[in-house]
């Protein structure tokens, strides 16, 4: 059983890790949104696929959403030092993934080469592919200016009101990502934040295409329950650009793109009207995952809700 799994974020992640822990009949590609990515400190941060690596080889500092389980600063207290931006904080392990994948870059590697040859060192299973090997970074116009992502995400943490996302550069998405569409069993929207996480995998030339003629089930999972975003500005960044910040809002942005929707139970009430608008099935699941179990649960659910 072949799953491709769209994620950015920590919804996205966090189901990922739940399909990885089915047993082996599911062979997860997850590909990952390169929007969020950054240059720090003189290397390239990609936060999405941090956290997926992270994620999959247990590291993640939980707590934080981010980062390395126990890491330490003391490069970022010598940054400090030097004056250097430390809005940013990368810790002394997480600073040896940056400084690896920069210099596998700096090599000839692709991003795609350059994150399997470190999943791969990091004892992961599943392909993380990243949505392209281009640049493609997420733009947010706000009423306080035009701001690149982490710049709007960390240092001005979200406040500013978002009136525009857009993607800059003229990045095309990877075969492997093409290939990992069209031969999957299952294609899952991760409960990303729609907008910036899967937004920008979804703004790629061709991917909604090979989404529409790929034979497999095209499911979505909402990040948004009960109106509210689990993690993150996704409910805000909704209603700011126009969308309703609800299961069905996120529905709408994925409509004619999905055969099915997953909703938790909490948004019960918005099925029909989903199933009405968009004429995709809907499933109701719980779909909060506050431990390992309730991830390997919601990933088992997918995939029978979906394929039986
Ligand atoms: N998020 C923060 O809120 N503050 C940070 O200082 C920060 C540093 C950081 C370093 C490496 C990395 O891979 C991620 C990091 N993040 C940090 C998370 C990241 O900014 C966002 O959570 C994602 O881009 C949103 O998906």
């Amino acid at each position: 059983m072949k799953v491709t799994l769209l994620a950015g974020g920590t919804g996205g992640t966090k189901l990922a890790h739940g399909f990885a822990l089915l047993p082996d009949d599911v062979e997860l590609t997850v590909v990952a949104n390169v929007g969020d990515d950054a240059e720090m400190h003189g290397l390239l941060v990609c936060p999405d696929i941090d956290a997926l690596l992270y994620t999959l080889a247990g590291l993640l500092d939980t707590e934080q959403g981010w980062g390395i389980r126990g890491d330490t600063h003391t490069a970022h207290a010598q940054f400090e030092r030097l004056g250097e931006p430390t809005w940013f904080r990368v810790g002394d392990a997480d600073l040896a993934t940056h400084a690896t994948r920069t210099r596998l870059l700096s090599e000839g590697l692709s991003l795609t080469d350059a994150t399997a040859r470190m999943a791969a060192a990091l004892g992961i299973g599943a392909r993380i592919l990243p949505a392209t090997d281009e640049r493609h970074r997420t733009v947010v116009e706000t009423d306080e200016g035009v701001l690149e992502f982490q710049e709007y995400f960390v240092h001005r943490r979200q406040a500013p009101e978002v009136r525009r996302v857009r993607f800059d550069g003229t990045a095309r998405p990877t075969d492997a990502v093409l290939d990992a569409i069209s031969t999957a069993d299952l294609i899952v929207l991760g409960p990303s934040n729609p907008v910036v996480s899967i937004g920008p995998i979804l703004a790629l030339p061709g991917v909604r295409d090979a989404m529409r003629e790929a034979a497999a089930p095209v499911v979505s999972v909402s990040p948004i329950v009960g109106g509210r975003a689990l993690r993150g500005p996704a409910d805000r960044m909704m209603t700011s650009l126009g969308h309703e910040s609800s299961a069905l809002g996120v529905a709408r942005l994925h409509a004619g793109l999905v055969d099915r929707f997953v909703i938790d139970e909490t948004d019960v009430g918005l099925g029909h009207a989903i199933q009405r608008e968009t004429g995709a099935s809907v499933d109701v699941l719980p779909t909060v995952m506050r431990s390992d179990d309730d991830r390997a649960a919601l990933a088992r659910a997918i995939l029978d809700a979906a394929i039986g």
